[in-house]
């Protein structure tokens, strides 16, 4: 009969023996019979409201969501440990910096900073680079940027800058982008913004992957040492896989092919085993140097470049496991730039200090309450011992009567029955730096801050002409969104403070009929700043294929041996290889063996591999020399300067694509495949890149 039918009855926990541990249960632990069917009154009866399991399942679902991060929303997160190869005694007495060899765990969090949770991962912007040291001594939370300067001096501009950079307030877009009104109104009456502005105009906001950025703690801060003396410090990673960035034509179309693009690569090498690393640089000086750069080293606006201070490597960061539970890691985790440990303290920095207020109170609103210190992604992983208590979600609460202090129990006025509870240690317990404070209260910008221009252009001319190449096409696209010319054209006035052939090209491809008046500078810019190498990531290339990917792509008839060999020769240098084909199943070589495939080929673009190579029999270089997403496959490789491997078979395919005629040194033709394996090493075929002289 119809009426015994149930409908939803394939779940084998219905079916479960008695004692399995899969059961399903309530959030109270009761069995659970029947999860996809709501009690009715009959067959077709109304729902009755006495089913407790159903309004549980659904009031969990309801409050499913916490509100996303005010900024970083989108991330991911990676466990990992730190490792200390140098230990500094001499510059601080925390533990994390004096034990060499010890592995402290940690948690990193990369993010874009203005989109959503489920904004692209390639939109142009900064990459936040966050990482929770969960040290003997407590958390050390070093929260980074991928780039080392910022928007702003002082933290009370920060809502003012974000509202400006996400969605206008009335329409509600753009989305993930700066590319509109409101964001370069706002930087081009911010002069202080204009070495940050380099900055995102440059390749480092659209980088290949995580893997290969640099991050920095940004800020000048302390170390402290047994004697209690300071140094100032500021904190670098350095990629073992070198830097690499996208083009942004290439990072536009990544977006849509695989919005995930980074979170996947970071997901994929970590379960491969191929775990990415950091070195953990310092720079550290003292107030004698301070005193004397050029910059107020309390400017986070100013970088101190490595040739005035080199960086030291003191250790190195590795990533190596992936989170079991995103949700409960990777969007619970609380970083805050207050947590620091004994050893360590902070500097005067505006922008450092307003940071301190704010993570923590937005995490109060973020994470329900107070208690999400006992949240086991961010709870120490060293004893906790204080007086606070209760609140929402208390999960580790102390034993015993004394709550407070000073107490005297287990003292001599007690009988010896009672703990007495946690006691402040002051010869081990953080100490503040004793650093002279005095003066008047007032809202100034120190004169120290006034200089907006002059590392602005050093980071310009320290770049490779592509690069440089590339941030005049960054800028004139971005102003090219501007729909008010008055904003366009304070735009490139700043720009000619920076460099003035960087501010006529971006004129000229904005088609401004005449320059506009240069923006009053509040000092005069230091013009002759020498070029700084590190600030490249080109003239930093690492000349490996080493945790970079290459797209092969196969069709029937494909040269088994090119292929077998192309296989090898990448795995052995460390890369990966994706085998993208006609059909998912993947296709039949010259010796009869199938070759199974990751990607059909319109899911496999090549805006997904750091280079690609085809090969095909006979007939399928014929068959797919009008293929579409064959033809966008060879076209987009050519036009973002990837090598291209090829076998003969797939000339009339190059042809199709109407490349046969510009074949030049980035092409390679496969043979054995070691000199493609050897070119690729490159990353790519720059000479390919049309990038206007300076
Ligand atoms: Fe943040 N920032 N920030 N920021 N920031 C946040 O904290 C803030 C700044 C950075 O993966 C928020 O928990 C102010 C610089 C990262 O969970 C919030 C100012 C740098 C992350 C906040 C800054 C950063 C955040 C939002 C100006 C690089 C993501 C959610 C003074 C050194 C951490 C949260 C994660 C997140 C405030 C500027 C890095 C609102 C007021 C400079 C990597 O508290």
């Amino acid at each position: 009969m119809a009426n015994d039918i149930d409908f939803d009855d394939g779940g084998a926990n219905h079916q479960k023996p008695k004692g399995s541990d899969d059961i399903m249960t309530t959030a109270q632990g009761a069995p659970v019979a029947d999860d996809q069917n709501w009690l009715t009154a009959g067959p077709r009866g109304p729902q009755l409201l006495e089913d407790h399991i159903a309004r549980e399942k659904i009031f969990h679902f309801d409050h499913e969501r916490i509100p996303e991060r005010v900024v970083h929303a989108r991330g991911y997160g990676i466990h990992g440990h730190f490792e200390l190869k140098k230990a500094i005694p001499e510059y601080s007495h925390a533990a994390i910096f004096n034990e060499v060899g010890v592995k402290t765990p940690t948690f990193t969090r990369f993010s874009t900073v203005a989109g959503n949770k489920g904004s692209p991962d390639l939109a142009r912007d900064v990459r936040g680079f966050a990482t929770k040291f969960y040290t003997k001594q407590g958390n050390w939370d070093l929260v980074g940027n991928n780039i080392p300067v910022f928007f702003i001096q002082d933290a009370i501009k920060f809502p003012d800058l974000i509202h400006a950079a996400k969605p206008a307030p009335d329409r509600g877009f753009p989305q993930a982008q700066t590319a509109h009104d409101n964001f370069w109104d706002f930087i081009s009456l911010t002069p202080e913004s204009m070495h940050m502005v380099m900055w995102i105009m440059s390749d480092r906001t659209i980088p290949r992957s995580f893997r290969f950025m640099e991050g920095f703690g940004v800020h000048t801060f302390r170390l402290i040492n047994k004697e209690g003396q300071s140094h100032f410090v500021k904190f670098h990673w350095k990629p073992h896989l070198g830097m690499q960035s996208v083009i942004w034509n290439e990072a536009v179309k990544v977006n849509g092919a695989d919005p995930d693009f980074h979170r996947r690569d970071m997901w994929d090498s970590i379960e491969a085993g191929d775990f990415p690393a950091w070195d953990l640089g310092i720079q550290v000086f003292d107030e004698d140097f301070a005193e004397s750069f050029e910059f107020d080293v309390l400017d986070a606006t100013k970088i101190i470049p490595e040739e005035q201070v080199p960086v030291q490597i003191i250790g190195t960061l590795t990533l190596d496991a992936n989170v079991d539970n995103f949700f409960a890691e990777t969007e619970q985790v609380a970083f805050c730039t207050q947590n620091i440990v004994p050893g360590m303290d902070f500097s005067n920095d505006p922008l450092l200090q307003g940071r301190n207020f704010s993570y923590l109170d937005t995490q109060l609103k973020r994470l329900g309450g107070p208690n999400f210190t006992h949240i086991p992604i961010n709870a120490p992983k060293c004893p906790v011992r204080h007086f606070q208590q209760d609140g929402h979600m208390a999960m580790t609460n102390p034993k015993g009567r004394a709550n407070y202090e000073p107490n005297s129990w287990s003292g001599p006025m007690d009988d010896n029955r009672e703990p007495r509870g946690p006691r402040a240690c002051p010869m081990n317990g953080f100490t503040s730096y004793e650093a002279p404070v005095e003066g008047p209260k007032m809202r100034v910008r120190s004169e120290t801050f006034a200089d907006h221009y002059s590392q602005a252009r050093q980071f310009y001319i320290s770049q490779t002409r592509i690069e440089r190449g590339h941030m005049a096409n960054a800028l004139t696209f971005e102003l090219s969104k501007v729909e008010h010319v008055h904003i366009r054209e304070r735009m490139v006035g700043h720009l000619r403070n920076i460099d003035e052939n960087l501010a006529k090209e971006v004129a000229d491809g904005l088609g401004m009929p005449d320059m506009p008046e240069k923006m009053p500078a509040a000092r005069e810019p230091i013009t002759d700043l020498p070029p700084s190498k590190p600030l490249s990531i080109l003239a930093n290339s690492p000349k490996t294929f080493k945790g970079r990917k290459l797209g092969l792509y196969i069709a029937e008839g494909a040269d088994a041996a090119t292929v077998k060999a192309l296989m090898e020769g990448v795995k052995a240098e460390g890369g990966m290889v994706e085998i993208v084909a006609p059909h998912v199943t993947g296709a039949r070589l010259s010796d009869g063996t199938l070759q199974a495939a990751q990607q059909k080929i319109d899911g496999g673009p090549s805006v997904l591999y750091d280079a690609v190579a085809i090969v095909m029999g006979e007939g399928a270089g014929k068959n797919y020399a009008d293929d579409k997403p064959s033809i966008d496959f060879v076209n987009d490789a050519f036009a973002h300067a990837k090598f291209i491997g090829f076998s003969p078979e797939v000339m009339p395919l190059l042809k199709g694509a109407g490349v046969a005629e510009k074949m030049d040194g980035g092409f390679v033709e496969l043979g054995d495949a070691k000199g493609f394996v050897d070119a690729i090493k490159d990353l790519r075929f720059w000479d390919r890149a049309a990038v206007k002289q300076d």
